[in-house]
C-alpha cells in the first residue's frame, strides 16, 4: 500500500515534468496495479486480506498469540479481519463462513477442538480460499482441506513434562500420586499433552495418575478442578496442568487448603508465559515446558506464499525449550510475554 502510494507520488512528479507523454504511462500503471491485485478481496488492492478466527482469550498464551498475529499482520502489510470465538466451535464456524462470504484471500484459524470441521473447510475449498491451521490441528482425514499446519508438537510437550517427572522421582521409594488438569476437552493440545505425558511416565510404575479432569485452559477452571481433587484425595504429590493458567489456579487452591505449592505438592505446567515463569522463579511451580505463542511472523510468511500459489510445507513445527526454577530466574526479566 505504502509502496504504491510512493510510486504514485514519484509518478506525479514525472508527470509534471513530461506532461503529455506520461499521461499514457499513468493510465498503464494504474491498470497494471489493479490487475496485480491478489485473490478475491475485490478491493482492487494488492494487499492480502486474512480472516483469522481465534479460539478466545482464555489464557496468557492466547493473549500473547493474538498480539503476535495482530502485530505481524501490520508489519507484513496484511489486512487482518479478527474474531474471538469465546472458546465455542459454533462461533468459529460462523466466523469462517463470514470470511468466505467476504471473499478474503486466506483464512487462518486455531481450531478450538479437533473434530467437526470438514463441512466448513469444504465450503472454503469450494470458494477457492486457502486455509492455514495455526496453533491447533483438526482430525480431518482429507488433508486437501487446508494448506499447512503451523504450531507446536503437543505430544512432545507432554513427553518433556513426563520425562522431567521421571528424573525427579528417581530416588522416591513410595508411589507418586499425580493429578492431571487437562486443557479444553477435545482440543489437540489436551489430547496430545495427555498422551505424551502418559507415554513418558509409563516407564516408571511408581508414577500414577490418580485423577484427571479438564480445567478448560483457564485459571478459574484450574482452581475449581484442583479444589475438587484436594477434597477427594488426601495424598497428592504432583499436579500436571496442561497450561500455566490452570497451574496458577491450582496454586490458589493448594494455598487455600493450607499446603505449599512447589514443596508439599509439585507442579508441572506447559506454556512459559510471564505469570507462569514468575511462579516458577518463586518456587511455586517446579518445571515448565515451553509452548511458543509467537506464531505471527511465520503465519504471515506462509499466508503470502499460499496466496501467491507457492508450495509450503504440510507441517511447520515451532521450536521450544523447557525451564527449571533456576533457568526461569535467569530469563524472567527479558521474557517478552
Ligand atoms: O497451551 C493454552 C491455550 O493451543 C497451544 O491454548 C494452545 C494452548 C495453550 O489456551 O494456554
Amino acid at each position: 500500500m505504502y509502496l504504491r502510494l510512493r510510486e504514485e507520488i514519484v509518478f506525479k512528479k514525472s508527470l509534471l515534468a513530461v506532461a503529455a507523454a506520461s499521461m499514457l504511462t499513468l493510465t498503464a500503471c494504474g491498470g497494471s496495479a489493479g490487475a496485480g491485485a491478489a485473490g478475491g478481496s475485490g478491493s482492487g488492492s494488492d494487499k492480502i486480506t486474512m480472516g483469522f478466527a481465534q479460539v478466545g482469550a482464555e489464557s496468557g498464551w492466547r493473549t500473547a498469540n493474538t498480539k503476535s498475529v495482530q502485530e505481524s499482520a501490520k508489519k507484513a502489510g496484511v489486512e487482518l479481519k479478527f474474531s474471538d470465538a469465546q472458546q465455542k466451535q459454533e462461533n468459529q464456524i460462523k466466523a469462517i463462513r463470514s470470511y468466505i462470504q467476504q471473499k478474503v484471500d486466506v483464512i487462518a484459524f486455531s481450531p478450538v477442538v479437533e473434530s467437526g470441521w470438514d463441512t466448513v473447510l469444504k465450503e472454503a475449498k469450494n470458494a477457492k480460499i486457502p486455509v492455514i491451521l495455526t496453533d491447533r490441528a483438526v482430525d480431518s482425514a482429507d488433508k486437501s482441506l487446508y494448506k499447512t499446519f503451523l504450531g507446536s508438537d503437543f505430544v512432545e510437550e507432554g513427553k518433556k513434562a513426563g520425562e522431567w517427572l521421571v528424573a525427579d522421582s528417581k530416588s522416591a521409594t513410595d508411589t507418586v500420586n499425580i493429578v492431571e488438569i487437562q486443557g479444553t476437552t477435545g482440543s489437540a493440545p489436551a489430547n496430545d499433552r495427555k498422551e505424551g505425558f502418559a507415554e513418558a511416565i509409563k516407564s516408571d510404575p511408581k508414577l500414577k495418575v490418580i485423577a484427571s479432569q479438564s480445567g478448560d485452559f483457564t485459571r478459574s477452571g484450574g482452581k475449581q478442578v484442583m479444589e475438587a481433587f484436594l477434597k477427594n484425595n488426601a495424598d497428592i504429590d504432583v499436579v500436571f496442568a496442561h497450561n500455566d493458567d490452570e497451574g496458577l489456579g491450582a496454586i490458589e487452591a493448594i494455598e487455600a487448603a493450607g499446603k505449599v505449592p512447589g514443596k508439599d505438592i509439585k507442579i508441572i505446567t506447559i506454556d512459559a508465559v510471564k505469570d507462569g515463569m514468575t511462579a516458577l522463579s518463586n518456587g511455586k511451580i517446579n518445571f515448565i515446558v515451553e509452548c511458543s505463542p509467537m506464531l505471527g511472523d511465520q503465519l504471515m510468511e506462509l499466508a503470502k506464499k499460499v496466496v501467491a500459489g507457492e508450495s509450503v510445507p504440510e507441517r511447520v513445527v515451532t521450536e521450544e525449550t523447557t525451564f527449571t526454577q533456576e533457568q526461569a530466574k535467569q530469563v524472567l526479566a527479558t521474557r517478552p510475554y
